[in-house]
């Protein structure tokens, strides 16, 4: 990997650092992105709550045989690098756009995850949050009656408050961001490594290719995650 000296050097002095990651980062362990060929939306319209409304049992059992591939699949050297990272930079969290735990299980002990958990599920009237559920027809609530949804957030749904807010401020204080796999489409997530960066923070993206957020980022490294990131750890040691 050709890396700049003067980069190199940036990454060491920082003290606090985060990383945005997207499906990207999970594509080497054969988890589809959402966009490009082979794409989880190429040739489908991306799920919202309209359509949930409309069909919500077709979208339950989407979104179980979903998690059934995701369950399948292991954390691949991109997901074992960020959790590395937390050796080298104090609080490193992980703000992740993805929804399939795999930074939590490569070891990751500060993830935000801001759409949601593939595994966690919620009433659609109440909110009560429910853990995995394997039924191939639409449950119920128990406390309201209401429909059970995963607690993924789709189009037009506001992003988990808390998560939100939490990712931001890490954003405005962190001195360095990492922007993993994403195409940066995606708001409001997308928005998150330009305050980094208007707060003075020096931003890296880490992408197999240019991406609308790559000519505001201070410094793109184009491959696969899988391999950059490792390599870029072991020279941070
Ligand atoms: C590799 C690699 C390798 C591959 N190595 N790299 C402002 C302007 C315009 C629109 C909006 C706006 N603000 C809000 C919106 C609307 C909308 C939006 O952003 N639309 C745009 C697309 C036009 N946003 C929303 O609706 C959000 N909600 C919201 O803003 O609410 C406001 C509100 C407030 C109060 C009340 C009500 C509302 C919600 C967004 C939800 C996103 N949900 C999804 C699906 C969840 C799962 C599910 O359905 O089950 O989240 S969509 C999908 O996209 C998924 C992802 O997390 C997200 C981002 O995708 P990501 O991760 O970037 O993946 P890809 O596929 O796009 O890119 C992969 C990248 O990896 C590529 O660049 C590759 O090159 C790269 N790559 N292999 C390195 N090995
Ligand atoms: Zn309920």
């Amino acid at each position: 990997m050709k890396i700049d000296d003067e980069v190199l050097k940036k990454i060491k002095s920082a003290k606090t650092a985060f990383a945005l990651t997207g499906a990207g980062s999970s594509a080497p362990s054969g988890i589809p992105t959402f966009r490009g060929s082979n794409g989880f939306w190429t040739d489908k319209t991306p799920f919202d709550v309209e359509e949930f409304n409309k069909n919500p049992q077709k979208v339950w059992e989407w979104h179980c045989e979903i998690r059934e591939m995701i369950k399948k699949k292991a954390p691949n050297p991109s997901h074992f690098a960020l959790a590395n990272m937390q050796t080298v930079f104090r609080n490193f969290v992980v703000v992740t756009q993805n929804i399939d735990n795999l930074h939590q299980k490569a070891g990751s002990n500060r993830v935000i995850e801001l759409h949601g958990n593939i595994y966690r599920n919620k009433c659609n009237d109440c909110g009560k949050i429910f853990g995995e559920i394997n039924s191939k027809k639409i449950p119920e609530c128990d406390k309201c009656g209401g429909l059970i949804r995963p607690d993924v957030v789709w189009f037009g749904e506001p992003l988990p408050y808390d998560a939100l807010i939490k990712a931001r401020a890490y954003a405005e204080s962190s001195e360095l961001c990492f922007v993993v796999g994403t195409s940066g489409v995606v708001q409001p997530a997308a928005s998150i490594p330009l305050i980094s960066k208007e707060k003075g923070a020096f931003v890296i993206e880490i992408n197999r290719e240019k991406t609308v957020l790559s000519e505001y980022v201070d410094y793109s490294i184009f491959g696969d995650a899988a391999v950059i990131l490792p390599e870029l750890y072991e020279r941070l040691l």
